[in-house]
């Protein structure tokens, strides 16, 4: 295939709520995506690099800068054969930026089904024509505006609720969501924001049958999270740890995790996702899919991928409308809890180039040729 246009558009959306993690809040998203076209078909992929380099080290303009100046002129340069399958290998001389990675194969992927009348869906395995639910909760000044915030999203339907937590924001607010809301399906994020010290602390998170502690610990510290896994019985998920296919192995050979956080972004991209979950289902691991407030374009990928076997506890697949009034696709809506794949031709989803056209704050052409 030859790519006969490649741009980046920088987009900003605003969030209709502002999001708060351990590592920041914000209240808008802003995002860089691919465009790419081949004389067959125009191909979209998302960034799903943050602002700044709080989540993992990768950050927006270098995501941009290292798309423009180390990533596109290989790829143009690898000449006609090029296709989806080699990118990762023709990308590897270029160390790290794994949602730089993840953005342009992405983009090529969606170009080279749609030239093909094939689905995302179907190359990558799904299985399921629709996903569970869960929802992303945010850190909360006060319990009760944490508690309003649940129940709205319970009354949505979302089937599985996942509480970010940090030193200070734990045992309290994860008390007080299951004394309101009883059974639900409820697991907690720390983004790293503890360390093996604070192990009989999040001990007492116990007591409240989550499904899961998701990276409790900082993303090199391995044999902290296997420890820590001995000393606590909630289940231990890993996501920034985890970066690649051989990191997921090894996590699970060293006991550090019982649950895996998949996020095609973090590992350089779908195909590499893909494998991250084979890897899991033969260590008969759970996964689920992870999100970073993607547009429809990353939502479309990541509901397509939370639809293969292994993916068997629900993800942050959300509907649009928990993070956006305005997507730049048609939005995913809740049906009953769940969310639909999408099974047209490439991604299955059309970005809508007037709102693209608003939300847009610059474009960047690159050379071809
Ligand atoms: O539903 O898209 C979503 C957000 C889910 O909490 C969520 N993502 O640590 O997993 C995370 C977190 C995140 C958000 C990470 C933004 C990085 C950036």
């Amino acid at each position: 295939m030859k790519l006969s246009t490649v741009e980046l558009h920088r987009v900003r959306l605003p969030l209709v709520s502002p999001f708060r993690t351990s590592f920041g809040s914000q209240s808008s998203r802003e995002l860089v995506l691919v465009r790419v076209e081949t004389p067959d078909a125009e191909g979209w992929g998302e960034c799903v690099a943050m602002e700044e380099p709080l989540y993992s080290p990768e950050y927006l303009d270098a995501a941009h800068h290292v798309i423009s100046r180390f990533l596109v002129p290989r790829l143009v340069a690898f000449g006609d054969g090029l296709t989806a399958s080699r990118i990762a290998r023709v990308l590897e001389p270029v160390k790290g930026h794994p949602m730089a990675k993840a953005a342009i194969e992405l983009a090529v992927l969606d170009a080279e089904l749609r030239a093909a009348g094939r689905s995302f869906a179907d190359e990558i395995g799904s299985v399921h024509a629709l996903v569970p639910a869960g929802v992303s909760v945010g850190i909360m000044d006060e319990i009760p505006q944490l508690l309003d915030a649940v129940e709205g999203y319970l009354a949505q339907g979302y089937v599985r609720i996942k509480l970010k937590i940090e030193p200070g924001w734990d045992v309290a607010p994860v008390a007080a969501v299951r004394e309101r809301f009883g059974d639900i399906a409820l697991q907690v994020d720390a983004n790293t924001a503890y360390t093996l010290g604070d192990a009989r602390h999040l001990a007492r998170l116990d007591a409240f049958d989550l499904l899961l502690i998701e990276q409790p610990l900082p993303e090199d510290d391995l044999r902290g999270h296997a420890a820590l896994a001995r000393q606590i019985r909630t289940p231990v998920c890993l996501d920034e740890s985890i970066v690649s296919a051989r990191s997921a192995a090894d996590a699970i050979a060293l006991g550090a995790c019982s649950v895996v956080n998949i996020k095609a972004g973090r590992v350089g991209g779908y195909l590499e996702a893909r494998r991250v979950h084979d890897v899991c289902a033969a260590a008969g691991v759970p996964v689920w899919c992870g999100g970073m407030l993607e547009t429809g374009v990353g939502r479309a990928a990541n509901v397509a991928l939370a639809a293969l076997p292994g993916f068997t506890l629900p993800g942050d697949t959300s509907a649009s409308d928990r993070f956006y009034v305005q997507d730049i696709t048609a939005p995913f809506v809740l049906e009953q809890g769940h969310v639909r794949v999408p099974t047209g031709p490439g991604l299955g989803v059309d970005v809508d180039r007037a709102v693209l056209a608003e939300l847009t704050t610059s474009v960047m052409p690159l050379p071809v040729s």
